[in-house]
């Protein structure tokens, strides 16, 4: 029976959001106050966590998928004993706090996810159930459980009616993760008014056909349903569970409860006076904790620390007995690479013929699939397309968690945020794959990871109008100029198979931000490290040297590609060299890494004053933040075309002939 406390308790999460909220004088309280008994069940009662330890490998993992109701989650991580004073609190949303906005991941500890995007943290929670899956599928071993947690989530109206959701909780179902716990805070109330407006459908049976078990609770304050749904869902493990609780936003306001104002403004001095006063909760002093509550939060965390004391013991007796298993779970989870990761990394040679990156990046991730066990990720059902099926490991399915491989269906937006749920899991160096034109489709998620500063790989292909005949539809234009404006991500787009393998070093070893690749569906030459031996250091400095000028006298241009051109900015060096102009060939795979390069290190590959032609088949913008205004570029301001990806190049722009007469127009001739 809930008693007196809990009531208490509850209270005390309700009135800190409000208080929260009314002195940053901005805010969400409603979420808050309609979903602090499912919050309250779920913290006190079920999930186990250590703020002495909150990276506790096997922790349950939270995520506040309604990232905007987080004056929620730092009450609670307060109350806990999280490393989350007071102070903090009363600085609610103020610069420099600890209390952003919206929760944050690597800011405040105890934060699992980045969350506010509606729809992500529930999708990131998928990932999260994928990992625990897989970690305990590979590292359990009989009378050994060392990897057994659940990973819940409070999501809101809003949450579900985002497409992302669907996307991942049909996935999510198919696999049958049975350790992810959805708490929907179903308060019919979004920022525009009832649900009713826009969202009429019986969510709970869409989940239910999704494959979910699926719960409600009529009475979102009537803690003892909460706690036996809570319970049921937890004894269901062959499926996901939803609990769909029945909450009223600004519950307890005399004039604001039920009312969309309730969701994202303060409630204002004199409602906040009137509800305290209707839930029998004293008006000032405000940030008020009652001993008995704090105690009883306390408990909740005491038990945790008992709980994680115990892991640790099972943890040694482990080691014990599988040392290696031991080390490599840790070394899994602290993020390290193993030793000699790169030692099976191809090298192509000219031998080798004509090779698509894609299929060069296919054999690298193959490569080292067998000695980085953490790299697991798969495609938008285009892996015989991407190249990056893991031909010894299987895939990931409702039967077998051994598999390495994730079919993520056509699903390109919960995959970006389900491999952002692997890596903020941790234990993963996580990928997923499309084409380079769908990453408009994997958008927010790259966002968020580079955000959140987490390690992923996207593997991109068909990177240019060069994929040809299937046209303008499929035809990448704007893309990697769009992905390069998204601060602290990494675009990639290597000239051939040997910048392929650099690239995945690049994208293997990078610790704190996304590796976007950009790969070809067309067959390139091989540049054989015989003769370009710039190539391996080249590619780890962003750009680098591949061809000099011939001659002493220094370049009278330099022609800077990417991908796939530059292999046309090689044959143009040629031309240009019969016509005594003597033009040196810029490799620039990353553009982002070359700008970090010191100033004297620019200045030799591009030295100042020597003109500049860049190629790469895309639109120009962004080149100028690398290369300064005179660049002339020859690049693409319009889209595509259906036809063979030899012709498409051609007629667009992409031939000798068009480098060359921009070379002319660079040097003035
Ligand atoms: C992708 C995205 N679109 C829009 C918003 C802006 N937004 C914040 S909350 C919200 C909807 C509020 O409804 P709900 O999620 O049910 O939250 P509640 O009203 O219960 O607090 C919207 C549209 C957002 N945060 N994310």
């Amino acid at each position: 029976m809930s008693g007196h406390v809990d009531e208490l308790s509850i209270n005390t999460l309700r009135f800190l959001a409000v208080d929260m909220v009314q002195k940053a004088n901005s805010g969400h309280p409603g979420m808050p106050m309609g979903a602090a008994p499912m919050a309250y069940a779920l913290w006190d009662r079920f999930l186990r966590f250590d703020p002495n330890d909150p990276e506790w490998p096997d922790r349950d993992r939270f995520v506040l998928s309604a990232g905007h109701g987080c004056a929620l989650l730092y009450a609670l991580l307060h109350l806990t004993g999280y490393e989350l004073p007071m102070s903090e609190l009363e600085r609610f949303r103020q610069w420099g706090s600890r209390t952003p906005g919206h929760p944050e991941y690597r800011l405040t500890p105890g934060v699992e996810a980045t969350t506010g995007p509606l729809g992500q943290g529930i999708s990131n929670a998928v990932g999260m159930a994928i990992a625990e899956a897989s970690l305990a599928d590979r590292f359990n071993r009989p009378g050994h459980q060392i990897v057994d947690h659940h990973t819940y989530v409070i999501c809101s109206d809003g949450d579900l009616m985002e497409g992302v959701a669907s996307e991942a909780a049909s996935l999510a179902g198919h696999l049958g993760l049975g350790k992810l716990i959805a708490l929907y805070d179903q308060n019919q109330i979004s920022i525009e008014g009832s649900t009713e407006n826009a969202f009429t459908e019986d969510v709970g049976a869409r989940f239910a056909a999704y494959g979910w078990h699926v719960q409600s609770v009529e009475d979102g304050n009537d803690l003892e349903a909460i706690t036996a749904a809570l319970g049921m869902a937890r004894d269901v493990t062959d499926r996901p569970s939803m609990i769909a609780v029945r909450t009223h936003i600004g519950y307890g306001s005399p004039n604001k409860q039920d009312e969309a104002s309730a969701h994202g403004e303060p409630l204002g001095t004199e409602e906040v006076r009137l509800t305290k006063l209707a839930l029998d909760w004293p008006v000032e002093p405000p940030f008020h904790v009652p001993e008995e509550a704090r105690a009883r939060f306390h408990d909740a965390a005491a038990r945790g620390a008992d709980e994680r004391a115990g892991w640790q013991q099972r943890f040694e007796a482990y080691r014990e007995e599988y040392p290696e298993q031991a080390d490599e779970f840790e070394r899994r989870i602290g993020g390290q690479l193993p030793d000699a990761w790169d030692a099976d990394l191809p090298v192509f040679t000219s031998e080798d013929g004509s090779v698509a990156t894609r299929d060069a990046g296919g054999k690298v991730m193959n490569a080292i699939a067998d000695r980085v066990p953490e790299l697991i990720g798969g495609s938008g059902d285009l892996a015989p397309s991407t190249k990056t099926w893991l031909k010894d490991y299987g895939a990931f399915g409702p039967d077998d968690r051994s598999g390495r491989n994730l079919q993520f269906g056509v699903r390109e937006h919960a995959m970006g945020a389900i491999v952002n749920g692997l890596a903020y899991h941790g234990g993963f160096l996580p990928f997923g794959s499309t084409f380079l034109t769908f990453s408009d489709y994997m958008r927010p998620p790259i966002r968020l990871a580079a955000l959140s500063e987490l390690h992923v790989v996207i593997v991109f292909t068909h990177d240019s109008i060069g994929m040809g005949e299937d046209g303008p539809t499929h035809q990448p234009i704007e893309h990697l100029a769009a992905l390069r404006v998204i601060p602290n991500v990494l675009v990639v787009r290597p000239a051939d198979a040997n910048e392929t393998a650099e690239a995945w070093r690049i994208a293997v070893t990078e610790r704190n931000r996304p590796v976007l690749l950009a790969l070809t569906r067309q067959k390139l030459p091989v540049l054989d490290l015989g003769s370009y031996p710039a190539l391996r250091e080249g590619v780890s400095r962003g750009a680098y040297v591949l061809a000099d000028a011939e001659g002493s006298g220094g370049p009278d241009v330099a022609i800077v590609a990417t991908g796939s051109e530059v292999h046309l900015a090689l044959d143009a060096r040629t031309r240009l060299a019969e016509e005594g102009l003597h033009a040196r060939v810029v490799s620039a795979p990353c553009l982002e890494i070359f700008g970090e390069q010191p100033g004297s290190y620019r200045d030799d590959v591009v030295p100042p004053g020597v003109p500049l032609v860049a190629v790469e088949a895309g639109v120009p913008t962004g080149w100028t933040t690398y290369f300064g205004t005179g660049a002339v570029t020859v690049g693409l301001d319009r889209f595509g075309a259906s036809a063979p990806g030899d012709t498409a190049m051609k007629e667009l722009g992409f031939s000798v002939e068009h480098v060359i007469e921009r070379v002319h127009e660079a040097v003035g001739r």
